[in-house]
């Protein structure tokens, strides 16, 4: 297994019209998950990918579970549990410009994930866990899951990355910054955006924040700078990398995490962190031109002519 990656994942609706959403008659439904969506994004790009979650003995969890392996995603590690519903989600078009994210989560069957929903021989046997922080938000039980995952990882010598995620519909600002703090002092690598590094250390530049990541722990730190690109900040390597801003954005939630994908493959690929981001970059731009969180997510091909035919229109 390349990466492992533990979280929740939702049925996702869409109401087919924009306005709020107590005026939408029809709507569309997709599956959607940040670490999910991460998994299935290194799975297109050819690596072996595994998550861990719970999922309701329900429909919806039925449609997610066979959805995500059907994507080529290893879910021997998904548990369903009869006690909890899965969770939903909803993204509202008010207008063109202001989209809400609604969660019908509390309690759901992945917030009820502990340490038990982890096997040791699963965890050791990856090159890379990836784990974000919208997990330890989910309750006291995810929060410890998280914890001994990345334990077990670094028991076996497994490299662990972290993206902050931060959700604040999901916790309390000053404890979310206090355990984002924490879980990405014990990361390898972290993945934050500039506006979560801020919120975390407080306002500053992207060379600063990378380096209070570094200074804390990480080895490796690639801040995510929307259509700017991204930073990068390690004993190797410092500097700003390009992104490939694109116009026509139609869905931007997602990207954050066709970005990690894109960082991680490059990993597992041996790039140069510079490279890594790089990668990071095409996926990240290429999840927001399709509707929903990874149906614009690339396989190799793809992502190649992307990032050929952005480098020609740059001469
Ligand atoms: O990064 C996209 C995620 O935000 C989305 O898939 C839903 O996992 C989700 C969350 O918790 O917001």
């Amino acid at each position: 297994m390349d990466v492992i990656t533990i979280g929740e994942s939702m049925v996702l609706f869409t109401p087919k019209t924009s306005g709020l959403m107590r005026y939408a008659g029809d709507y569309s439904s997709k599956v959607a998950g940040a670490e999910s969506n991460v998994a299935i994004g290194l799975a297109r790009l050819g690596h072996q990918a595994g998550w861990i979650s719970r999922l309701g003995e329900d429909e919806f969890g039925t449609r997610i579970h066979s959805f995500i392996r059907g994507e080529g995603v290893d879910v021997s590690q998904v548990h369903f549990d009869d006690s909890a519903s899965t969770g939903l989600y909803f993204k509202e078009k008010i207008t063109p410009d202001e989209l809400r994210v609604t969660y019908y989560r509390k309690h759901s069957a992945a917030s009820l994930m502990t340490p038990a929903d982890l096997k040791e021989a699963y965890i050791s046997q990856a090159a890379y866990l990836h784990v974000t922080g919208i997990t330890p938000a989910l309750s006291e039980g995810c929060y410890e899951t998280v914890l001994e995952a990345m334990e077990m990882a670094r028991r076996n010598r497994v490299t662990i990355v972290f993206d902050p995620n931060l959700r604040r519909k999901l916790w309390e600002d000053s404890h979310a910054r206090k355990v984002l703090r924490s879980l990405a002092s014990k990361a390898d690598v972290v993945l934050p955006g500039w506006e979560e590094a801020q919120f975390i250390f407080g306002e500053s530049s992207p060379e600063k924040l990378a380096s209070a990541f570094y200074e804390e722990g990480a080895s490796h730190v690639v801040m995510k700078l929307g259509k700017e690109g991204a930073y990068v900040y390690s004993e190797q390597s410092k500097g700003f990398v390009e992104g490939f801003p694109v116009n026509n954005v139609l869905d931007p939630v997602g990207a954050g995490d066709g970005f990690a994908a894109g960082c991680i493959s490059g990993m597992i690929d041996g790039l140069d962190w510079k490279a890594c981001a790089r990668r990071g970059n095409g996926v990240g731009a290429m999840a927001t031109l399709v509707e929903g969180d990874v149906e614009g997510l690339p396989d190799k091909g793809r992502l190649r002519d992307f990032m050929n035919q952005r480098d020609k229109d740059d001469v």
